[in-house]
């Protein structure tokens, strides 16, 4: 018994960490062909502009913008990050910290490139792309699934992404808004859209920048379940399953959420558990000498 008692412990200390947020990669891009040496200056300055916009991800508006190096001089670098205007400052952090490793990893001695998170967006230059006239690349990723009514559910894409513009555009502090429509004939379907623009952009530019980036999803690939199309300084996404939290509900989801973790995981060891205790009762019944947990 205490033997058992050990191994689901173990096994929720595991399942524990198992349910650590991760976040997922999902676009990038290494812009300029031309590159740094190892060790230079631009490497050093570099490192130091990911390790300072790491420091701001406290920033109330889950922006940042910097530069490293004597400005206008060769080696200086401008970057910046933004994160989903839904996310916490917990989740923003842990975004551009795993953002900061991969966009080296993916872009090694690049000297500009860009890398997309669900959460995040993270981006650096050795030019600077202040305020908002700069606008490579723009990023497409779409489900490969298709709805079965596309020319309703686009109409319906179109209406819904139009409110969203306007209220996004008008916030101040994290330009952002999210809207949900039930399909019409689908008893529970719910389609979920997302659009942000940089803080720092003005209604004007925010609503510009938005209305391309909507144009570009509505028309780039029609009658998928889902699809995104990030620029620079703003993304549209929709999904038909919920990717962002719904500010009203946001604490109470928080805790639901860990509380069905908590409950899955218990649930999940107490099956595992007695599935090995079965096994072990029947193979002491078959005299099978391996014992997968009797083992050390
Ligand atoms: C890449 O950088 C070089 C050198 O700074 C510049 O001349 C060129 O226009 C850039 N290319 C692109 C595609 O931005
Ligand atoms: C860069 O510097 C580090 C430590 O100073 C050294 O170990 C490494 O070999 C250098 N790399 C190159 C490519 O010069
Ligand atoms: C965020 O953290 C940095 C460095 O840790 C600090 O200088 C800055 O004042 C903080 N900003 C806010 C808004 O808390
Ligand atoms: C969106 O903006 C980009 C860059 O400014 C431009 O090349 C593209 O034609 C625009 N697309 C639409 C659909 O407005
Ligand atoms: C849209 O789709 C075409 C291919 O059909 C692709 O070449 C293009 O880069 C896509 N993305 C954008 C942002 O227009
Ligand atoms: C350090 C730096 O380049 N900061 C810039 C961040 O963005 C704002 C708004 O575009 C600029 O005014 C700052 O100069």
């Amino acid at each position: 018994m205490a033997k058992l008692f050990a191994i689901l412990i173990f096994m929720l200390s595991f399942l524990t960490l198992q349910t650590e947020p991760t976040v997922t990669i999902s676009e990038y891009s290494c812009l300029n062909s031309s590159t740094f040496t190892r060790n230079s200056t631009y490497e050093v300055n570099l490192d130091l502009l990911l390790e300072s916009l790491l420091s701001h991800t406290n920033a109330s508006n889950g922006f940042f913008n910097t530069s490293t190096g004597e400005p206008r001089e060769a080696d200086a670098v401008y970057g910046r990050f933004l994160c989903r205007g839904d996310v916490s400052k917990d989740v923003c952090t842990e975004c551009v910290k795993a953002a900061r490793v991969s966009i080296k990893e993916k872009c090694p001695v690049v000297k500009e490139a860009i890398l997309w998170y669900d959460e995040c967006v993270l981006q650096y230059s050795y030019r600077n792309f202040f305020p908002a006239s700069y606008e490579v690349p723009i990023l497409e990723n779409y489900n490969r699934r298709n709805v079965n009514e596309p020319a309703k559910f686009m109409k319906l894409l179109e209406k819904t992404m139009k409110q969203l513009i306007t209220r996004a555009a008008k916030r101040s502090d994290k330009k952002y808004a999210t809207k949900e429509a039930p399909i019409k004939g689908y008893s529970d379907a719910t389609l979920h859209t997302f659009a942000q623009c940089r803080p720092d952009l003005s209604m004007a530019q925010c609503e510009d920048c938005l209305q391309n980036v909507t144009l570009i999803l509505q028309t780039n690939q029609t009658g998928k379940i889902g699809g995104r199309i990030l620029r620079p300084s703003c993304f549209a996404r929709f999904e038909l399953n919920p990717f962002y939290t719904d500010e009203k509900k946001r604490h109470f989801s928080a805790k639901l959420a860990i509380g069905i973790t908590s409950a899955t995981s218990a649930v999940g060891s107490i099956c595992v558990m007695l599935w090995f205790t079965f096994r072990r009762e029947r193979n002491k019944r078959n005299n099978v000498e391996e014992d997968p947990i009797g083992k050390k």
